[in-house]
């Protein structure tokens, strides 16, 4: 009895990738893993901190730099987005998406690397074994979810019907948990591999020289290899030369000058404005029905706050003491481009409506509805002499599209939350 019960084997696995001589490349292995992990690490580590930290700065739900006026609390990611340096949100959201991009070529380096596992036989072998699948399920398609809906949403293309925040949020944590298990889990192998073959040593082996990593039972190595057509180094080349090629067809978005024409996975070919005003539009007024008879010489300012109420109209404005700055419009998509505003400051109207020091500013615009349509300042940021009411762009009017009458500028907040066409701000505690 006990002999048969010894005997007793699972059936093979059935032909194609489930057998092990189906995948035969000999550059894959646990060192070659481990190399294309750890690079797919620090890239993912930049696009993860600095997806949080945009979230911070744009999350719905934290109060003060808030599209809609709540005030959950979110715990300790509960603070005010700094106005200083300016360009803080473009530098984070510029890293946020060019280096997310440039990880692609590596992540699909690193799927190709390990794929014989996702046709590992049995398919399950003990519930450790089965507990192990479902937390890489975690991993793999949180990555692609997290890749595949910051791509599109960069493109501002939204075919989907959930919200894209909360959507590419409650991914980066599920990402994120499944990650740092996966990394604890796999730090052994990696040393041991870099123990046996090196960190970078296999890298100086040309062609001729490229062999097979020694087949191990349920390793990644090939148990029958055929002739190498690369050398590692040559497929590292060639991720590499793709990242680096779609480095320079994301980052001009962010740097601007001339390397805005080679940022060809930027959004491309939408609205923009002509003269002085010809810089990206996201939106345009008639896409949002925001009319010109709206904006017109009837248009006035509405100012809330403990004084009571006014009506300003654009001239009134204009006569005010204003303040010119160069100041970026940073967009949560990765672009960014820096203007010159004229506008009233803030804190002018702060004082004009006898806002105490710690009173938040609530906008909103002509447009009616959307989450883009209002936006709630803290008093860091309403105080910074920098942050405005603009009613001018490089010196002249600003565009209906970029928000005439009157549009907030805030230093280093997304773009987002500069709302365009001003009808109602309302101070209070
Ligand atoms: N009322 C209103 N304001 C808005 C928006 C909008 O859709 N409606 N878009 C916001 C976004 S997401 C960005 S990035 C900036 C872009 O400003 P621009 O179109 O002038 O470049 O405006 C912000 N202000
Ligand atoms: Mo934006």
């Amino acid at each position: 009895m006990a002999s048969r019960l010894r005997d007793f084997r699972l059936p093979g696995p059935p032909p194609g990738p489930a057998r092990p001589e189906f995948w035969s490349s000999p550059l894959r292995g646990a060192w070659l893993t481990s190399l294309l992990g750890s690079l797919l690490l620090v890239l993912i580590t930049v696009v993860t901190v600095t997806g949080f930290l945009s979230h911070a700065a744009y999350n719905p739900a934290l109060g003060h730099n808030a599209l809609v006026p709540v005030s959950r609390d979110v715990g300790f990611l509960r603070f005010d987005w700094p106005t200083h340096p300016s360009w803080l949100y473009a530098l984070n959201q510029g890293l946020h998406v060019t280096v997310g991009f440039v990880a692609v070529p590596l992540l699909l380096a690193k799927l190709w690397s390990v794929i014989p596992r996702l046709f590992a036989w049995p398919p399950v072998r003990s519930p450790l074994h089965l507990l192990e699948r479902i937390s890489l399920a975690g991993l793999v398609g949180g990555a692609l979810f997290q890749f595949v809906t910051g791509i599109i949403n960069v493109q501002i293309f939204y075919p989907w019907h959930f919200d894209f925040v909360q959507a590419h949020y409650y991914g980066a944590v599920v990402f994120t948990a499944s990650l740092i298990a996966h990394v604890i889990v796999k730090v052994p192998t990696m040393r041991r591999a870099y123990r046996a073959r090196g960190v970078l040593a296999p890298l100086r082996e040309d062609l001729a020289h490229t062999r097979p990593e020694p087949a191990e039972a349920g390793g990644l190595a090939p148990s029958a290899p055929s002739p190498p057509t690369l050398s590692r180094r040559g497929l590292l080349a060639l991720v590499g030369g793709s990242s680096a090629g779609l480095a320079v067809m994301t980052a001009g978005q962010s740097i601007g000058g001339p390397l805005r024409q080679l940022a060809l996975l930027a959004p491309h070919g939408g609205p923009s404005g002509s003269g002085p005003n010809d810089f990206q539009v996201n939106k345009t007024a008639q896409s949002v029905g925001v009319q010109t008879t709206q904006v017109g010489p009837d248009w006035r300012l509405e100012l809330h706050g403990p004084v009571g109420t006014v009506a300003l109209p654009r001239q009134t404005l204009l006569a005010l003491d204003l303040h010119t700055d160069h100041l970026p419009i940073a967009c949560v998509e990765g672009w960014s481009t820096t203007q010159r505003w004229t506008g009233v400051p803030l804190a002018a109207f702060a004082r004009m409506a006898g806002a105490r020091g710690e009173a938040t500013l609530f906008v909103e615009s002509l447009q009616r509805g959307g989450a883009f349509s209002q936006t709630t300042l803290s008093a860091e940021q309403v105080h910074d002499p920098r942050s405005l009411l603009a009613l001018r762009v490089n010196g002249v009017d600003l565009s209906i599209d970029h928000g005439f009458p009157a549009r907030i500028i805030v230093p280093a907040l997304p773009g987002v939350h500069n709302t365009k066409w001003v009808a109602r701000m309302t101070f209070s505690t």
